[in-house]
């Protein structure tokens, strides 16, 4: 039996209860799209896409119980963050970022779209159906969390504003005001933050836009009040904060490619075969483990590998 009792687990090891207790009356609201043991464990079942496959069975026909994904912290999410505009340190941004204004928020829709526009918060949130997304995200750092989002598809905003057939990638960008996000005083980065996706990357399914995590809103720290989350590439794709999101012909500028192309490729898929110049990626460690993890090709999500057809990801870093 290795489903361990609450009382066998490392007190850093368990999910706060009261919001696991919460985000099990939330899945049952939901629909019941997922079960939480006592422990915090997650059982998955079809609709929770995100929660580890092969490792995610409950129980094999031997009967063999296999551990599943298990949720990362509300503490571990919301302290321990990258988020450069709050400064450099993991710590930075769960002390700094309480300066962010999040209301009112406006995002401009523009580019190669029949219908640009720019948005209330309110306004761009409403036609979605917000759904529960329980997703891994792999640091290129080599550390890893599992974070059960709330957020809506991509691909449904995509649809909204009907891309051209001039619309080759989407442009995502942070909000630049230096006097809420100290960060942006220095040039650690070149300012706003920049991210981007091929457009059919960008309408893959798993792709949100996410406004909340453990039933509640977003966290500043964690990219209030909409970021993006890719879940199969290095978490600096999921851009946080998002004030622009530009249909586009040409690949654009990342930030972290701009600030070294060597280390930081557009694609940045994650690929425990393809090395960081200065570390490996084979291993990672989850927030709250102790001995480290194999890292996943896709990060486990191995449904987007036809998105890569004939590249070679070597390359394409
Ligand atoms: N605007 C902005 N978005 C950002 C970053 C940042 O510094 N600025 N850091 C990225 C990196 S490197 C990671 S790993 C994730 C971390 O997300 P989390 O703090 O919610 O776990 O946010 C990404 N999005
Ligand atoms: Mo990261």
């Amino acid at each position: 039996m290795l489903i361990k009792k609450p009382s066998d687990i490392r007190s850093s090891e368990i999910t706060d209860e009261k919001v696991y207790v919460n985000r099990r009356e939330f899945m049952k609201k939901a629909g019941g799209i997922g079960l939480v043991t006592a422990a915090g464990l997650v059982i998955p079942s079809a609709c929770d896409a995100g929660v580890a496959r092969g490792a995610a069975a409950a129980s094999s026909a031997g009967g063999e119980q296999v551990k599943p994904d298990k949720l990362t912290s509300f503490e571990d999410i919301t302290t321990t963050n990258n988020f450069y505009e709050f400064g450099l340190d993991k710590q930075d941004p769960s002390k700094n970022a309480h300066t962010l204004q999040t209301r009112p928020w406006s995002v401009v829709v523009d580019g190669h779209v029949a219908k640009p526009a720019t948005y209330q918060l309110e306004d761009f949130i409403k036609p979605h159906k917000l759904e529960d997304r329980i997703y891994r995200l792999r640091c290129v750092e080599a550390w890893s969390m599992v974070i059960p989002w709330v957020g809506f598809p991509m691909a449904d905003l995509i649809k909204r504003v009907e891309p051209t057939s001039k619309a080759k990638f989407i442009a995502f960008t942070t909000l630049f005001d230096p006097k809420q996000m100290p960060g942006q005083r220095s040039n650690s980065l070149d300012w706003p933050y920049k991210e981007g996706l091929r457009l059919d990357e960008a309408m893959h399914p798993l792709a949100i836009f996410a406004t909340g995590l453990y039933g509640k809103p977003l966290p500043n720290q964690n990219g209030a009040p909409l970021r993006v989350v890719v879940p199969w590439k290095y978490g600096f794709k999921s851009i946080k904060s998002i004030v622009k999101i530009s249909f586009v012909e040409k690949q654009p500028r990342t930030a972290w490619n701009d600030a070294n192309s060597g280390e930081y490729g557009f694609y940045s898929n994650v690929n425990p075969k393809v090395d960081h110049p200065r570390w490996s990626q084979a291993k990672e460690h989850r927030a709250g483990e102790l001995r480290k993890r194999d890292t996943l090709m896709f990060n486990g999500y191995t449904e987007v590998a036809s998105l890569y057809a004939g590249m070679d990801l070597r390359k394409n870093y």
